[in-house]
């Protein structure tokens, strides 16, 4: 059963015939009505209702407008609205469609067409909630490494694309963190594989911890991430760098890990620098620092 149907008719008669009709099938668990467009659209931010049968003319604020105003609410996109046409003009059945109308009846209604029609828009409204649902899901699924949570490396270049010309043409900085974990083939190889895999996830979940609103954080290999900085210069990205070391090495895993401690080796670099124009550069940076963080004795950060 659908929650709440709203009825928006400047006649109180034509309302009450519309919600006995379909109280009668017991479509819906609650009924609400409005006299005119203005009221009609309060009721519906209000209610959140799961269709609505609105009629044309009405004083105030007639039908058109009604559509107007939800078609500029990106979040009643979808919303069923049936419009009530006391004329048998076409035009203004046409009109109602193009503003977003989903059906219309001509006034006199017949009962059974009202019922029928209100289940057609129904249906159509799930059928699109649950292609909402799996688009989400695939997104998800597309976006994100399963093990770890955090985006993949395929949404990571989009992520970073999108963030470096948004850096390039406010002027702001950007900073791209790679983080490696140390000697992580001797933890698959004392603990075990699936182990090995507690510890990937444990870490993701400490980077994660460690994000603000509009930082990103990937999987990028194996044992290695990228986390991204927006607005943030190459001193804060390695300060970010350096917080999440040391989390890392004073983070508990779960057992049988309960003596490891892991750590993490971390490559800094920002934009704008002299070196740094193009995301090309600036991956290569990292990529580069990281080489010289394990160099130089691991469980550092290095620019
Ligand atoms: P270094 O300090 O130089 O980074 O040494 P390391 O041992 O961390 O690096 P190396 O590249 O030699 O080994 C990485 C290991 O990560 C080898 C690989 O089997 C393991 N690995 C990669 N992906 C996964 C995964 O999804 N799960 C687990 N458990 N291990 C993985
Ligand atoms: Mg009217
Ligand atoms: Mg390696
Ligand atoms: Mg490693
Ligand atoms: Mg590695």
């Amino acid at each position: 059963m659908f929650s709440c149907a709203l009825v928006i008719d400047d006649s109180a008669a034509i309302r009450e015939q519309v919600i006995r009709t379909l109280q009668d099938v017991g479509l819906f668990e609650q009924y609400r009505e409005a006299k005119d467009g203005m009221e009609g659209f309060k009721t519906l931010i209000d209610c959140k209702a799961d269709l609505v049968i609105c009629d044309v003319e009405m004083p105030r604020m007639d039908g058109y407008k009604f559509l107007q105003l939800v078609a500029s609410r990106p979040d009643l996109q979808g919303l069923p609205i049936i419009m009530l046409t006391g004329k048998m003009d076409f035009n203004s059945k046409i009109r109602g469609l193009e503003q977003g109308a989903s059906d219309y009846l001509t006034k006199p209604f017949d009962s059974g067409e009202l019922v029928a029609r209100v289940k057609v828009q129904l249906k159509i409204k799930s059928l699109q909630d649950e292609l909402k649902k799996a688009n989400e899901q695939l997104k998800r699924l597309t976006n994100i490494d399963h093990l770890t949570g955090l985006f993949n490396r395929r949404y990571l270049a989009e992520v970073l694309e999108a963030e470096f010309f948004r850096a390039k043409r406010n002027g702001e900085n950007l900073s791209l963190v790679m983080v490696d974990i140390d000697f992580f083939k001797q933890v698959n190889d004392t603990y075990g594989h699936q182990n090995g895999d507690v510890v990937l996830s444990s870490v993701a979940d400490v980077i994660q911890q460690q994000m603000r609103a509009y930082d990103s954080a990937a999987r990028y290999g194996g044992e290695e991430f990228v986390m991204v900085f927006p607005g943030t210069t190459l001193e804060g990205g390695v300060m970010a760098a350096e917080r999440l070391r040391l989390a890392v090495i004073d983070h508990h895993f779960p057992h049988p890990l309960d003596d490891l401690t892991v750590t993490v080796s971390a490559g800094v670099a920002g934009y704008p620098s002299p070196q740094v124009d193009n995301l090309d550069s600036l991956f290569r940076r990292a990529d580069e620092a990281l080489y010289r963080a394990k160099q130089n004795g691991r469980n550092r950060v290095e620019t």
